[in-house]
Order: structure tokens, then sequence, then C-alpha cells
């Protein structure tokens, strides 16, 4: 099966990261969709940095201050001589946390699709933590990929902070995390980042902040669309519209054509009605209970779980008891 990272519920027939492809598939579709992966180049990266500053966006704060408090019990998780395998690093900012606080660590590998991006952070982080070994490796994090020689005997833990996972739908986070199983290895420990359900206008407005930056983030896949593809959206012509959908338990963002338009991608014309919607994210939010009996349908065993005095977010450790 191709895991695809946070995309919507249906399979594309494109292969991997062909934005032509999944632009002219996603807007074909009776739901209108595209894939959230592709919110991030240049501008949107840059847009999702200011997103994980706002007063409303309580994810990365909490999670940071999270990381912080429990740095005993988590050095205690992660053990002595071991090595750190993260999974989509980018710039590693919550790592430092974890690498301060295990200060025994022997290594730690970053993985991220970007090499250019991954030698830069590498460089920085060997400066300073010059006792550890960063050993990048360039790959995109939901395909198989080889560990270096050097870590194969430390004793292993993963990675994957910022609640990443509920960009996945439920069955793609389940077989990520079989597939981070596979690479980390039996006996290994997985540290993961998780949002979690709450007052429906607290996760409203995470994700429809006052000053619009979530909007713009939202709206620079259109940009986007124009930039690299030659479309002709009028940006003023879609507005922002996030929801918590709680049936589903995930926030679900889209884009609504604010009047009859005909927009044109590569040569090809495509109609949108008053109030039609491109879905362009999911972001799955969890209790404790179903995030646990996930892990546990997916081969690993929950053993502690840190949460923030409000319980808006969660940090996880698992271990792989698999055979
Ligand atoms: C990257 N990911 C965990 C973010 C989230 O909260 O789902 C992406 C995001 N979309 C809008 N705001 C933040």
């Amino acid at each position: 099966m191709t895991m695809e990272l946070a995309g919507l519920e249906t399979p594309t027939p494109c292969a991997d990261d062909d934005f032509l492809c999944e632009v002219l598939h996603g807007l074909s579709l009776p739901q209108k969709s595209l894939p959230s992966r592709f919110f991030y180049d240049a501008v949107g990266s840059g847009l999702f940095e200011q997103i994980t500053e706002l007063p409303e966006y309580y994810p990365t704060r909490t999670e940071i201050g999270l990381l912080r408090s429990c740095a005993t019990d988590l050095r205690r998780s992660i053990g002595a001589s071991a090595v750190v395998v993260e999974f989509g690093s980018g710039s590693s900012t919550k790592t430092r946390k974890v690498l301060s606080t295990a200060a025994s660590l022997a290594a730690y590998v970053p993985v991220d699709i970007s090499a250019q991006f991954l030698q830069q952070q590498a460089a920085e982080l060997r400066c300073e933590y010059p006792k550890l070994a960063v050993l990048p490796v360039a790959a995109d994090f939901t395909r198989p990929f080889e560990l270096p020689d050097a870590v194969r005997i430390m004793p292993r833990v993963g990675f994957f902070p910022g609640s990443t996972i509920g960009n996945f739908e439920p069955h793609e986070a389940a077989a990520f995390l079989r597939h981070a199983g596979r690479i980390l290895g039996r006996g290994a420990t997985f540290i993961v980042g998780v949002d979690l359900i709450k007052d429906t206008q607290v996760l409203q407005k995470a994700y429809c902040d006052s000053q619009g930056v979530t909007a713009k983030f939202n709206l620079n896949l259109l940009a986007r669309i124009n930039r690299e593809l030659g479309g002709d959206f009028d940006l003023d012509g879609f507005s922002h519209k996030a929801f918590y959908n709680s049936v589903r338990q995930r926030i679900e963002m889209h884009l609504v054509s604010k009047r009859r338009q005909k927009v044109r991608v590569a040569g090809r014309a495509i109609e949108f009605r008053t109030g039609e919607t491109i879905h362009t994210e999911n972001s799955y939010k969890y209790t404790l209970e179903s995030f646990g009996a996930l892990a546990r349908g997916s081969g690993w065993t929950p053993a502690a779980v840190w949460t923030d005095a409000d319980a808006n977010f969660s940090i996880h450790a698992l271990v792989n008891e698999s055979a």
C-alpha cells in the first residue's frame, strides 16, 4: 500500500508528489479535495511557522511545555546510549528539548525529505551537541528507509511530535505506526505527540485564528497552483473555512467558492458552484483511550502518557513488543 502523509480519503491514481496530477484529480472529484501535504512549499512552511506562534494555536506551545515538564520521565523512557530517530524532523525545534533532556544519548537520526535543509540542520546540531553523532537520512519518512549502520546495535527511540499523526486518516495512522515499528524494531520506544479532543470552540479557533494566518496558509494552496501550474484562481473568490466534525473527531479545513466561477489549471477548466468547497485538510483529534487503542492495534504497547494540566495535548511513550 502506498502511504500518503495527510492524504484525504480517496486514493489517487497519481505517482509520488505529482502536483499537477493530484490537483487535476482532486478537483475532478464530486467533493473537490487537495492533499494537505502540498501546503508546505517555502511560503506555506513560513506561514505554518507563524501558525505555531498564534495565541489560538495551542498545540505547539503546549507540546513544548510538556516536553520540558516530563523531561525526567522522558529521560527514563529513552534510556542511556540510545539513538533518537525523528520522523519528519523539519527544523528539529522540539528535538532540541529531547536532546537536551537526554544528555546520555548516543546518536540522533533526523529523517526528512529535504536533503539540503537536513544537512544544514545537522551541521547546526553538531555544533550545539558536539558529543552527539548526528546522522541525517534524506528520505520520505512514510516509506521504507534504512537506518545508518552506526546505530544498528543501539537501543532505538522514535520521535514523532506535533500531532502530525492527526493529519493521517485513521487507517493511514495505523499503517504509519506499523511501518515505524518495522523500522525501529523490537524493543524500541516510540514517543508520539497527539492532540486531544476538547471544547469545540477552542479547537475551531486554533484553525480559524483572528489574524487570518491560517486562512492565508489555506489559500496559499491556490496561490501555489497559480505559481507552479499556471492556474488562474482568483484568491478573492475563495474563503477559508475550518470546523470541528464531531462525528469523525477531526477539524476539517475547506476553501469555499464565494460565487459561481470557472478556473483554469494547465488548460483544464474547473467549474465551481457558489458555496462549493475544496476539502484541503483533516486534523484528527484523539482521546487518550482512542490513541492507545490505535497504537495497540498497530503493534505498539502504551507504556506511559503525559498531558498538560488542561488535558489539551498528550505525549505517548509506546513500546514495540512485537516479534
Ligand atoms: C502539521 N499539523 C499537525 C497541523 C495541524 O494542526 O493539523 C497543520 C495545520 N493546519 C492548520 N493549522 C495547522
